[in-house]
């Protein structure tokens, strides 16, 4: 194992290159060595760490909606064409993709962690090349003038592969100064009913059903707005978002609002008005990614007017009534091109999260689309998969499309980010009874195991069609809810998952979920000898659900004061 091409060893040493010097220390931390350091010059890409590549590999997505799954090393095939249209979701090099296996930020084999512990100025990844795991560190076209600190790295090592994930979250969350909230964020999102459909008579007729429901948070999604980038104007039919977010909070929610706040679509009145606060390519606007029929581009967040013109857009939205921000598509922040200053696009992305973060001060801010790394300390929950969908996707591809089996997979592979970084957002139940292609079985075993795990728990149904075993389904969801989860074999390729949570509000649990059976069993042990009974069967067997509840989920998102 070498680190920055020097035999592994402990100590303080100092690397030479022509256009950049770095000096580094490597030391001892619990479970593992830590290396740390300063850089200086015009790194570009930096060589990291290398060893013989494992056999099984867990390689993780920069972004939410990537997948996060173990791989057979030497049976790996990469694409032979990354789609221009969304490359930058699955990279921020696209190019590399098609030349071999990568992974963003860490990688977990068999008693093993290899990870960094923030992602601030440049882009840390794995590749394996040659039968060896490389770790780099990318710097773009930077150069600094005084030294910056470099991204520090972490070499874990136990035979509990899952403590060691867990040990580099919290190590992660410590460097970053992870925002923590430690309750449950329970809520309505209108996207996997209504997608672009949503209508103010809809979100009115929800708003009088939700009354019945354990909902703090009420959030439209994507379907409100005049266009990408227009985000205060309104499409026709809806009210001004004044009005949305009082009547959303008359009815006693905390008002939600989606956006994609660094996405310009190009026949938006923002693009009309400000063409040069676009990120570019040759001096023409460059394309982020291609959506809603439309060319995306990406703003300039090192501009300080567009940094103002986001400042007031949030504060604008925050000083209406609105108190929780799914910010989408935020890798477009990051994409690399032409911007203002001399930045790396991490660098940029991040001023752009700061100043969100800034303007809407302490309410809830859920990163969606967004980089890993780079979002820890600005956001309070985050999207760890690809989007659901009221179908399971067996023949979905996992490479970030909808499907609920593989927003679940990624919920349980990078389960260990949850309380550490964030609050994961599995992404939404869907408990309706009609306009819906997932079985009985498949609607209880993704809110189970959502709530096993832990996360945020927005339901997103037509209420009407939620039916009186729907809203059995979302009770028995909370009861498993607010325990501390941990996934025993993360590293398996079957996508057989045993999972335990100790703590939860209906005693400890234990979860197997399979996830191409789509079958799970599940055992609740509240530890006293109180009554238990047989709720569901899962694959022929029989579980044991206790009666009982525990602990206590306050409000956590400020209502709107009035
Ligand atoms: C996820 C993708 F991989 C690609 C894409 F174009 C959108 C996407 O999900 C986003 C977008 C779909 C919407 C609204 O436009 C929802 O808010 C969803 O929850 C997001 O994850
Ligand atoms: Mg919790």
């Amino acid at each position: 194992m070498h680190v920055f091409g020097r035999a592994f060893q402990e100590g303080n040493f100092v690397l030479k290159e022509k256009s950049y010097v770095l000096e580094y220390t490597v030391e001892r931390i619990h479970l593992g060595w830590k290396v740390t350091g300063t850089v200086r010059g015009r790194p570009g890409r930096v060589e990291v760490f290398r060893e013989g590549a494992p056999e099984r590999l867990l390689v993780n997505n920069w972004q939410s909606w990537g997948p996060c799954r173990v791989v057979r090393v030497r049976d790996y095939v990469p694409p032979d064409r990354i789609d221009p249209d969304w490359q930058y979701t699955a990279s921020v090099f696209p190019e590399q993709l098609t030349k071999g296996l990568q992974s963003d930020y860490f990688v977990a084999s068999e008693g093993k962690v290899l990870g960094f512990l923030s992602s601030r100025i440049a882009h840390p990844f794995f590749f394996v090349e040659n039968g060896e795991l490389v770790a780099y560190m990318d710097f773009f076209e930077a150069n600094f003038e005084e030294p910056v600190p470099i991204e520090p790295f972490v070499i874990l090592e136990d035979p509990n592969t899952s403590l060691l994930l867990e040990r580099y979250a919290e190590l992660v969350g410590e460097e970053n100064n992870a925002r923590r909230r430690t309750k449950a964020v329970v809520g309505w999102c209108s996207w996997y009913h209504y997608f672009l459909d949503l209508t103010w008579d809809e979100v009115v007729k929800n708003l009088k059903l939700a009354k019945d429901y354990p909902f703090e948070v009420f959030q439209i999604d994507d379907g409100y707005e005049a266009d990408i980038g227009d985000w205060l104007n309104v499409k026709e039919g809806f009210p001004d978002l004044e009005t949305v977010a009082r009547v959303i909070g008359e009815h006693g929610f905390a008002p939600g609002i989606w956006t994609a706040p660094f996405s310009v679509s190009e026949t938006s009145r923002l693009y009309l008005e400000h063409p040069d606060w676009v990120v570019r390519e040759n001096g023409e606007p460059k394309m982020a990614y291609r959506n809603w029929k439309r060319r995306i581009y990406a703003l300039d967040l090192t501009r300080e007017d567009v940094r103002g013109w986001l400042w007031e857009l949030f504060s604008t939205l925050k000083r209406i009534g609105f108190r929780y921000f799914k910010i989408d598509f935020l890798f477009a922040g990051a994409i690399p091109g032409e911007r203002s200053r001399n930045v790396t696009p991490v660098q940029a992305l991040r001023m752009g999260l700061e100043t969100i973060r800034n303007a809407v001060e302490d309410a809830f801010v859920l990163g969606c689309g967004s980089p890993l790394l780079p979002a820890v300390g600005f956001v309070d929950g985050m999207r760890i998969g690809p989007d659901t969908a009221p179908f399971w996707g067996d023949r979905v591809p996992d490479i970030g499309a909808p499907a609920a089996k593989w927003a679940l997979r990624n919920a349980i592979t990078r389960y260990f980010m949850h309380d550490k970084l964030w609050l994961n957002d599995p992404d939404c139940l869907i408990l309706r009874s009609e306009k819906n292609e997932l079985s009985p079985q498949e609607r209880r075993l993704y809110a189970f195991l959502s709530g096993v795990l832990d996360g945020l728990m927005i339901v997103s149904d037509d209420l009407e069609f939620v039916d009186i075993e729907g809203r059995k389904v979302l009770e028995e969801t909370l009861k498993l809810h607010g325990g501390k989860p941990r996934v025993l074999n993360v590293l398996n390729e079957k996508l057989a998952y045993e999972i335990v949570s100790f703590g939860a509000r209906s005693g400890n649990v234990k979860m197997y979920v399979d996830l191409e059976k789509r079958t799970f069993n599940l055992e609740v042990d509240d530890g006293l000898s109180i009554r238990r009974k047989t709720v569901e069967r899962g694959d022929g067997r029989k579980f044991h659900f206790y009666e009982g509840v525990r602990g206590d989920d306050g409000t956590q998102v400020q209502p709107t004061d009035r």
